[in-house]
């Protein structure tokens, strides 16, 4: 059980790998100081506690040696505290299989939102969006095979691929309205669709999704910062 004022986490609330971290730390009701990064200036703290990547989440638990990378954070805190709101399955070959899918998500899925982003072009455009719904029916068919007829991915309640596609609902929802599409459809992924609205209602979730307006000025700093291609 982690102690009073054990844990930090450095990161900006409009970050969904750092929401990823704030899904799993309330899961587990572990309590936790935020200190908020400013990716555009990045701090000394950042810049010592990740010099590989330079990039947030970082967790700090006590004087341990801080700890990065959304994915290893969160399942270091599922061995850390197990009792409570275990989100990896038990069974070696189901944590495998959720595993991979976490991969499909960050290395695959979720990369072309950012490709839509800087790609400039109507039709270059809407070829990355084809690819995004074709993602998205991979997910819907991995929906079908992990929840089983239950609400979610990880069945009765939330598990491990919840909070690794969950987190970035808010994302997917502010790019399908600037792009005039639906990345989670009522017609081709029915399932996600529903899931995603039992995603944003969640009691434990509610304060680690962001608003519309810590979405936007995320946007525009990522369109100062990391510019769309030129034509
Ligand atoms: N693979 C990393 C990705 C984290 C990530 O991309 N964080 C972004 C914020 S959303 C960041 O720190 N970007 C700073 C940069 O790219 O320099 C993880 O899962 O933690």
């Amino acid at each position: 059980m982690a102690k009073r004022g054990e844990i930090k986490l450095l990161g900006t609330a409009a970050s969904p790998y750092v929401n990823r971290v704030q899904f799993v730390l309330n899961l587990k009701s572990i309590e936790y100081e935020f200190i908020e990064e400013n990716l555009a200036c990045k701090s000394e703290l950042l810049l010592t506690s990740n010099p590989v990547y330079k990039k947030i989440p970082v967790l700090f638990h006590a004087n341990k040696p801080p700890i990065c990378e959304s994915l290893v954070i969160i399942e270091y805190l599922d061995e850390f505290q197990p009792d409570v709101h275990r989100i990896l399955p038990s069974v070696p070959v189901d944590r495998a299989d959720n595993r991979f899918w976490a991969n499909y998500v960050d290395n695959k899925y979720f990369p072309l939102y950012e490709e839509l982003r800087q790609t400039p072009g109507k039709e270059d455009k809407e070829a990355i969006k084809k690819q995004i719904i074709e993602g998205s029916v991979l997910l819907e068919e991995a929906f079908e095979k992990f929840s089983n007829g239950k609400a979610y991915f990880g069945g009765d309640d939330l598990g491990y691929l919840d909070v690794v596609l969950g987190c970035f609902i808010a994302w997917i929802e502010f790019s399908s309205k600037r792009n005039e599409f639906n990345a989670f459809d009522e017609v081709k992924t029915p399932k996600l669709a529903k899931w995603a609205e039992r995603i944003r209602s969640h009691e434990s979730l509610k304060g680690a999704i962001p608003g519309n307006e810590t979405l936007m000025n995320f946007y525009l700093m990522l369109q100062i910062h990391k510019p769309p291609r030129a034509t």
